[in-house]
C-alpha cells in the first residue's frame, strides 16, 4: 500500500511533555476487539513496525536459536538496513536536502542499557553501531563523525550509502526543493522492533535514514532514548514512527512504558500518547503521522497510529502477520 503524507508547518517550539503527575487506576481494556490485543501472552514474540514479515521472521528464528531478545531485534533491524530497495532505513535510505544519507539509531536490552547513533554517515548498519555504544563504550549515545570513527575502530567498513535510486530521487525533489518531508512512505517505514524471549525478558531497537530531505544535521526522535524507543524490562516497551519532533516533543515511548507501569494496557497506552499528541493546543496532526507499538511483560501488544495506513507486524510463529492500527483520524 503506498501511503504519502506531507508535513505543512510543522511546529518545533513546544516544550517536552513527560509523564502527566496523575496516578492512572488500573483497568483493563474493554473498547477493543479481542485480536486487537494479544492475549495469548505468547513467548518468544516480536511485534516491529510496518510491514517487516521477514525482518520479524528473523528476529523470531534469532529467539528460536536460543539467542537473546536484544540479538533478535539487532538482526531483525539489520535485515531492512541492508535493504536497499527500503528507503527509509540504512543503505538506499534517502539523504537531506543536501544530499547526505544520515543514519539515526538506538537499542535497548533487558537489563535496561542502551546505546544510540545519531547523524551517521557511511555506516550501513547504525543499529550494530549502536550495540557497540552500548556494550564497548562508557556512554549512551555517539554522533556524526565520532560515531563513525568508532564503527571503523570497530571493524565496520565504509561504505556509499546514498543508492542511484536514492539519488535519482533527490535529483527530481531537488527541482522544486520543498522542505514538505514525505512522512510515510509506502508500508516499510523508519523500523522499530520489539521482542520477548522465551524467559519473559524483553529488549528493542529502532533504525532509519529519519525524515527524506531533512535539514542537514537535524536528528529524529529514533536515537533519543525514551522518544523514539524505551524498554523496561519490568514492564514493558515501547517503539515510534512518524514525524520524530511530535515523538520528541511528548517523550511517546518513554511516556507508554509509564502508563503501563501504571496499569494501562499497552493498546491504551498507545491511545493515550497519540491522544497526547493531537489535543496539544494547535496541534495540526492532520498533516503528519506518528505510530505507536508497545508491548508489557505479559506478551499483551498494542498499536495506535493518528493516520489510517500504519500497520504493526507481529511473529509468534514461523510467520509473521500484519494488521493494520487503528487511527485517531476515523
Ligand atoms: C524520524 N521517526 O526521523 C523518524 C522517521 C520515521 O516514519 O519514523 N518515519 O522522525
Amino acid at each position: 500500500m503506498e501511503r504519502r503524507k506531507f508535513l505543512k508547518n510543522a511546529s518545533l517550539s513546544t516544550a517536552a511533555v513527560l509523564v502527566g503527575g496523575k496516578a492512572l487506576a488500573s483497568q483493563t481494556n474493554t473498547n477493543h476487539p479481542p485480536n486487537h490485543q494479544n492475549t495469548n501472552h505468547t513467548k518468544p514474540l516480536v511485534i516491529a513496525t510496518w510491514n517487516v514479515n521477514l525482518e520479524a521472521e528473523k528476529a523470531f528464528q534469532t529467539l528460536q536459536a536460543g539467542k537473546s531478545a536484544v540479538d533478535a531485534v539487532e538482526e531483525g533491524c539489520k535485515l531492512a538496513e541492508a535493504n536497499i530497495d527500503n528507503i527509509t532505513v540504512g543503505k538506499g535510505g534517502l539523504p537531506d536536502r543536501d544530499g547526505h544519507v544520515t543514519l539515526d539509531s538506538s537499542i535497548m536490552d533487558s537489563h535496561g542499557n542502551c546505546g544510540s547513533v545519531v547523524y551517521m554517515q557511511n555506516v550501513t548498519h547504525a543499529v550494530s553501531v549502536a550495540r557497540m555504544v552500548m556494550e564497548k563504550t562508557p556512554h549512551v549515545m555517539l554522533a556524526g563523525k565520532g560515531a563513525e570513527q568508532f564503527a571503523y575502530e570497530m571493524g565496520f567498513k565504509k561504505e556509499d550509502l546514498l543508492t542511484e535510486k536514492a539519488k535519482k530521487a533527490w535529483d527530481e525533489w531537488k527541482v522544486k526543493s520543498q522542505y514538505e518531508p514525505i512522512i510515510n512512505i509506502e508500508n516499510h517505514d523508519t523500523i522499530g522492533m520489539l521482542a520477548m524471549d522465551a524467559n519473559g525478558d524483553i529488549a528493542g531497537a529502532c533504525t532509519t535514514s529519519g525524515l527524506a530531505y531533512k535539514m542537514n544535521g537535524r536528528v529524529g526522535d529514533s536515537p533519543i532514548i525514551g522518544s523514539g524507543l524505551f524498554v523496561d524490562n519490568e514492564i514493558g516497551a515501547a517503539v515510534a514512527t512518524g514525524l520524530g519532533e511530535e515523538v520528541m516533543k511528548t517523550v511517546g515511548s518513554f511516556l507508554i512504558v509509564e502508563l503501563m507501569r501504571q496499569g494501562k494496557t499497552p493498546q491504551e497506552a498507545c491511545e493515550e500518547a497519540v491522544r497526547r499528541i493531537v489535543t496539544k493546543p494547535g496541534s495540526n496532526y492532520k498533516n503528519f503521522q506518528v505510530g505507536y507499538i508497545a508491548m508489557n511483560k505479559k506478551g499483551e501488544t498494542g498499536y495506535y497510529s493518528i493516520h489510517k495506513g500504519f500497520w504493526m507486524t507481529k511473529c509468534t510463529s514461523e510467520k509473521a502477520n500484519n494488521s493494520e492500527s487503528e487511527a485517531f483520524i476515523k
